[in-house]
């Protein structure tokens, strides 16, 4: 601990500079964190023109959170307004939209314009945007979400479709879906959303499934309005739900995922087992709608009503492999062809990408895509050797789709500005994990991945390209362990 003494520097003798990139969950919480430390020399960077992230860009029918709303909040800022046990998507955006303006953010925003290249020359970060803009700071936080870039299918003639054709996280709202014909392909998070949102609506649905996805039954009742205002006049009847809601989550699935023997998984498994037996009564769809690998080995998809959606009269679950998209719409392997009005991409997403398609320059002149290739790693989650003073909030290997990642950004916040206090007092000017601690977390997540149920015989997002989930492979309580304090020898301090 000798090393951490203020010796041979004096603290900064100009306040500390920041770029914040991205202005959704994680980016409007820095903001927040960094005056609250009483850091008030910052911009966040957002490409679009509102804040939201997630939020904004997922606007399609049916868009809901899968975690409880009073958990997916900020700690510090509870809300009595959430209408329903999980969260409408709008209203999660107007959260964010309420929180930047409660909490002034707006004119440290810069809107509508794309950060392009970070450079680390100098000890500083030297920042340009797609406009020219350039600004000079001493650390970076990047807030660029996971699952951000939309995935498109290879499929074979799919610019040829003749009607409207949109990825879920693009949904275009001038299209009329009243009394149409839809075709979705995938049977993810988003596709079992709008299933049950539109099917009601449409004229025919057609849903191509490839892999049939675990179904776990969730209620998704309303808060009535005394239990609102139960909430209003004592918020701390929010933080007790809060802290029940917690427990539960990690009780019953953050902590049971990372174990595929935890008998809590069979329990999981049962219940979604119950519910395709006991929901969908025709043998045959039921036997389609059927996985053949372990509940949670995708990440689990949680609907109330999607059995009822998919059984509806003018609904179809068409399981034959799609050959090829035509004007007039999708034909199947078996010859079939799926006549179509609008067909929607519910393919989810390219989630290796974190920061990029910035390019971004650390020491030495070393490129971020060379460093990430094959793969992006980074210690911990937050920090990557090489690149001193740039930090990541729900970076690579972190616990994404454990938990409320609004909780998993809080504490890898507070560990970031624990490192970033060492700048503010002298300490040192530069921190940078080391490839040893980088490379001994690598190992150890590597061999703990072995235990997980991501990795018992199905695809999904989880896996990188050798087949190793990316996601934090221990439990939540681990996570929050290790993020209370930074060990401080696993980063090299500089002058
Ligand atoms: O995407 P996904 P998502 N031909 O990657 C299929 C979060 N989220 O947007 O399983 C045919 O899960 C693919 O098939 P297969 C949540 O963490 C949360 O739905 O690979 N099909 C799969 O069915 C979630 O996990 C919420 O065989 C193709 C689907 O597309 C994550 O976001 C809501 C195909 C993609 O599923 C991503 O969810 C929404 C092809 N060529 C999202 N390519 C909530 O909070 C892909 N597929 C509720």
């Amino acid at each position: 601990m000798a090393a951490l003494e203020p010796k041979a520097y004096s603290a900064p003798d100009k306040p500390l500079r920041f770029a914040v990139i991205g202005a959704g969950m994680a980016g409007i919480l820095c903001g927040i964190k960094l005056r609250e430390a009483g850091f008030d020399h910052f911009t966040i960077y957002e490409k679009a023109d509102r804040v939201g992230g997630t939020w904004r860009e997922n606007t399609y029918p049916g868009i809901a959170c899968d975690v409880p709303a009073h958990l997916y909040s900020y700690s510090f800022a509870p809300n009595p307004e959430w209408s329903h046990r999980f969260a409408p998507g709008d209203e999660i955006q107007a959260y964010f939209e309420t929180i930047t303006r409660d909490y002034g953010l707006g004119r440290y925003i810069r809107f509508g314009d794309a950060v392009t290249r970070l450079r680390y020359a100098g000890g500083k970060w030297n920042l340009e945007t797609a406009k020219g803009h350039r600004d000079t700071v001493d650390i970076v936080l990047a807030a660029t979400g996971v699952l951000h870039h939309p995935r498109m299918p290879e499929i074979e003639g799919l610019d040829t479709f003749a009607g409207p054709c949109f990825h879920s996280a693009r949904w275009d709202h001038g299209v009329s879906l009243e009394g149409r014909r839809v075709g979705i392909v995938g049977t993810g998070s988003s596709a079992v959303q709008i299933v049950s949102a539109i099917v009601k609506r449409v004229r025919r649905l057609v849903l191509f499934q490839r892999t049939a996805q675990w179904i776990l039954p969730q209620e998704n009742p309303p808060y009535s309005e005394a239990e609102k205002e139960e909430f209003r006049r004592n918020p701390r009847r929010i933080y007790e739900l809060r802290e029940q809601l917690a427990q539960g989550f990690v009780e019953h699935f953050s902590n049971v995922v990372v174990d595929a023997d935890s008998p809590q998984l069979r329990l999981l498994e049962a219940m979604c087992l119950a519910n395709l037996e006991n929901n969908v009564n025709d043998p045959e769809l039921r036997e389609k709608l059927r996985p053949r690998y372990r509940a949670g080995c995708k990440r689990l998809v949680v609907s109330p009503d999607f059995y009822q959606a998919i059984q509806s009269p003018n609904a179809e679950l068409v399981t034959e492999a799609i050959a090829r998209v035509e004007p007039r719409g999708v034909r199947t392997k078996d010859g079939r062809l799926h006549e179509l009005d609008v067909l929607v991409l519910a393919t989810g997403f390219h989630v290796d990408r974190f920061l990029r398609p910035i390019e971004v320059i650390g020491r030495g002149e070393k490129l971020l895509d060379d460093v990430w290739n094959p793969r992006p790693y980074a210690y911990l989650s937050v920090a990557i050797p090489d690149f001193p003073n740039l930090f990541l909030l729900n970076g690579p290997n972190g616990p994404v789709g454990n938990f409320s990642l609004i909780d998993v950004a809080e504490l890898q916040l507070a560990y970031i500005l624990q490192l970033v206090e060492l700048i503010r007092a002298g300490v040192c000017r530069e921190i940078t994990a080391t490839h040893e601690a980088t490379a001994r977390f690598e190992k150890d997540r590597a061999e703990a991945a072995k235990k997980t149920v991501w990795v018992t015989g199905c695809q999904s997002w989880y896996l990188d390209d050798r087949g190793l989930p990316m996601a934090w492979p221990w439990t939540f309580d681990r996570f929050r362990k290790v993020m209370a304090r930074p060990t401080f020898e696993d980063y090299a301090l500089a002058l």
